[in-house]
């Protein structure tokens, strides 16, 4: 099912059209109501007069979260604050948090692409979304809330954490959706097989799962463990929150809802743009926002984009999975390591878990990765040569698909600590 058939699947000229006008609208927008923009387009020496197609928003000047940061918390809203209708925020691990406003009719788009994702995995007014994404300043809780309602579906909003109460409820009450984390669906995985209640007594189905990088392995156990189809979906809050991209039926890339949110993907070092299916960072224009629109907002998040037509018969543009954002990148002894790596090479080996932890030191001036993994139940032994076999297995694995060492420990199931909502699988303590 489509939610939007005459955007979703609209042909690439008439979208290029919309866009086009949404663009200059936005830039005369935030020209006249943005004093942060009105000086970096004063700086460059542009004006909205020199915005008329898609192809000058080259011209425009990047946004990054430094600058959301500088101006905290209000002073990139473009309306006053009477029009503020809702606050979030998403906390980074350093300094102040940062903050978004939206007004009714920017609460009521975000509800709208929230729509579509929800229509596109396949529920509706019969279904029971279970969310257990957190309610409160992060976006994830209440942005799939009203999505949710919106749809018609019957809501729990019970938010993340408190497992034993997530699978009851899920029991009792039937909940054939389930939004969280992907990392914290394998917890409840797990307590669900604790509770020893047969899996047939449950109702679920789909699974919603974003907020945090994760891997086509990753999908397959999750899969596998539920038993239900799991659908990713993107978003981050400075642009809306969940709901900037889904999944369809063909789960051929995310498609994104591009009328809203215009992407571009850029040499994150020369900051010009790379031919469509290079890999780069992604970038995002409002095209709509009232609240707090930015301009070409770097994401961080790298990724690539195809706008070939989906057969699913949506025209949005698909991007790739996320590979990690290029601060989570790690440098190691000057080779670039993502975490969604590591957690491809353990995924694929059936001995280990997908619960792991990555330590990063410097130690004699030298890089060093220690790596603790979970290895499963039924694989895992008392007789130490097994382990170092089993280790060994691993080591050479990771060398092959890293181009390094590392230091590997096999660890008993479920000693590494869970996660409710988004998992932290690696501590850097190189101070550089
Ligand atoms: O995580 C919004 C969200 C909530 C998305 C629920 C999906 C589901 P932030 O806390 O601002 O917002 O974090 C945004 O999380 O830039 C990506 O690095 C990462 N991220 C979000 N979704 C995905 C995904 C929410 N599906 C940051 N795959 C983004 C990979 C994702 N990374």
């Amino acid at each position: 099912m489509i939610w939007n058939e005459n955007i979703e699947c609209m042909d690439r000229d008439s979208i290029r059209k919309i866009q086009s006008i949404r663009l200059k609208k936005i830039v005369e927008h935030v020209y006249h109501n943005t004093p942060f923009y009105r000086k970096k387009m004063q700086e460059l020496g542009i004006t909205p007069d020199d915005i008329n197609d898609l192809d000058d928003i080259a011209k425009l000047p990047f946004t990054t979260k430094l600058d959301l940061r500088d101006n905290y918390p209000f002073g990139l809203c473009a309306v006053p604050m009477s029009q503020i209708v809702r606050i979030h925020a998403s906390s980074g691990t350093t300094g102040k948090p940062t903050v978004v406003g939206y007004t009714r009719k920017d609460l009521s788009t975000w509800t709208e692409c929230l729509s579509r994702c929800f229509t596109a995995y396949g529920a509706d007014s019969s279904d029971i979304f279970q969310i257990a994404y957190g309610y409160g300043l992060f976006t994830g809780g209440l942005g799939a809330h009203y999505g949710a309602e919106n749809i018609g579906a019957s809501v729990i909003p019970i938010s993340s954490g408190n497992t034993e109460k997530q699978i009851t409820l899920m029991h009792d009450f039937g909940s054939t959706v389930l939004c969280c984390t992907p990392s914290y669906s394998l917890f409840i995985a797990d307590a669900i097989k604790d509770s020893m209640m047969p899996r047939k007594d449950f109702r679920l189905k789909i699974g919603v799962f974003g907020a945090e990088p994760w891997t086509e392995s990753m999908r397959k156990e999750i899969e596998e463990k539920l038993l239900i189809k799991a659908y990713d979906m993107y978003g981050l809050s400075e642009i809306a929150g969940p709901g900037v991209g889904y999944e369809c039926e063909c789960q051929n890339g995310t498609h994104l809802n591009e009328d809203h949110f215009f992407p571009e993907i850029i040499d994150p070092k020369t900051l010009q743009p790379v031919a469509p299916g290079e890999t780069g960072e992604l970038v995002f224009t409002h095209l709509t926002k009232e609240g707090m629109p930015l301009l070409r907002y770097r994401t961080k998040d790298l990724t690539a984009l195809h706008y070939e037509k989906c057969s699913c018969g949506r025209t949005l543009v698909r991007m790739d999975r996320i590979l990690g954002r290029s601060d989570d990148m790690l440098i190691i002894r000057g080779v670039n390591v993502f975490p969604t790596q590591i957690e491809s090479v353990i995924l694929e080996m059936s001995e280990f878990e997908p619960h792991y932890l990555l330590t990063v030191d410097r130690i004699n001036n030298t890089d060093m990765m220690e790596l603790k993994v979970e290895v499963r139940p039924d694989f895992y032994s008392d007789e130490i040569n097994k382990m170092i076999a089993l280790k060994k297995k691993l080591v050479a694995r990771l060398h092959s698909v890293l181009g390094l060492g590392v230091e590997v420990k096999l660890v008993e199931p479920r000693s590494i600590e869970r996660s409710v909502g988004k998992a932290k699988r690696v501590i850097d303590n190189r101070k550089l």
